[in-house]
C-alpha cells in the first residue's frame, strides 16, 4: 500500500466531492487520515486550510492543504504517480475531453440534483429535473461515443470516479422526490454504467454512504430548521 508521509482528508459525511477525494486517494492505496467535518461547526484546521471557500475536501499533504475536490484528485494522481494505475487518462487529447466532461458534470449535475429539493414551487422543481434529464442525457451520449463499459474505457477512470461520487445522492432523491433520475427506460447506458460502476471495487471500499445518510441528513436539517424544510416526500 502506498502513502508514507502525512495525509489527512478533511470530508463530511454525505459530501460527494470529499467522496470523490477519497476515491482517488484509495484507488491510489493511499494511507490517510479522515476527519469528518461538522459543516454547522467548521474546525479552525477547516477554515485555516480552505480560508477562500471554507469547504470540504481539503486534502492536506506534509501539511500543506489542496482544495477543490478535482483539483485532489490530479494532485493524487501525480503524487503517487507509481502506486497504481493512472486516473486520469494518459493521452493528452482524452486527457483534456475527460476533463472537458469533469468541469461539465462538476457545473452542472450538482446545482440541477440541488435545486431540485432547494426548488419553492413544483414548476421550479420540473425545471430542475428537466436540467438533470439533460445533463444525463449529455453523459449517455458520452458513452454511446465511447462505446465502452466506463467512461475510462474497460475500466473505472478519472470521468467515472468524477459521476460516480454523485450516485448515491441520486438515488436519495429519487426516492426522496418520487423521480427517477436514473432511468433506464430514458437512458439505458448511464443506467447501465450505474449499476457497472456500484458493483465496482472503488464504490464498495467504504467510502460510499448508502443514500439513506442523505435521507437521514435532510431529515436532521428539518429538524433542526423547519422553517428551511424540504419539499421531500
Ligand atoms: N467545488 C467544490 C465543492 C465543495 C463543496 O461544495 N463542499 C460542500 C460540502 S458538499 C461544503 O463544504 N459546504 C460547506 C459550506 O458551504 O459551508 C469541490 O469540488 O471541492
Amino acid at each position: 500500500m502506498a502513502g508514507e508521509g502525512d495525509v489527512k482528508l478533511l470530508g463530511a459525511a454525505v459530501s460527494p466531492f470529499a467522496v470523490l477525494a477519497r476515491m482517488a486517494l484509495e484507488m491510489k492505496g493511499v494511507r490517510y487520515e479522515y476527519v469528518d467535518e461538522d459543516m454547522g461547526n467548521k474546525s479552525e484546521l477547516l477554515l485555516r486550510s480552505n480560508p477562500v471557500h471554507k469547504k470540504v475536501p481539503v486534502l492536506i499533504h506534509h501539511g500543506r492543504p489542496v482544495c477543490e475536490s478535482l483539483a485532489i484528485v490530479e494532485f493524487v494522481d501525480e503524487v503517487w504517480d507509481a502506486a497504481g494505475p493512472s486516473i486520469l487518462p494518459t493521452v493528452p487529447y482524452q486527457r483534456a475531453t475527460a476533463r472537458f466532461w469533469a468541469a461539465y458534470t462538476d457545473g452542472k449535475l450538482f446545482p440541477a440534483y440541488f435545486g431540485i429539493q432547494r426548488a419553492a414551487t413544483e414548476t421550479e422543481r420540473a425545471e430542475k429535473v428537466r436540467e438533470m434529464v439533460e445533463v444525463i442525457s449529455q453523459l449517455e451520449a458520452a458513452l454511446a461515443n465511447g462505446k465502452k463499459p466506463f467512461f475510462a474505457g474497460d475500466r473505472v477512470g478519472y470521468l467515472d470516479i468524477v459521476v460516480g461520487c454523485h450516485l448515491f445522492w441520486l438515488e436519495a432523491f429519487s426516492g426522496m422526490f418520487g423521480v427517477a433520475l436514473v432511468d433506464a427506460s430514458k437512458t439505458p447506458l448511464f443506467a447501465a454504467w450505474a449499476e457497472r460502476f456500484g458493483e465496482d471495487e472503488v464504490a464498495s471500499k467504504g467510502v460510499v454512504p448508502g443514500a439513506d445518510k442523505v435521507v437521514e441528513y435532510f431529515k436532521k436539517k428539518r429538524q433542526d430548521n423547519p422553517a428551511a424544510g424540504t419539499a421531500a416526500k
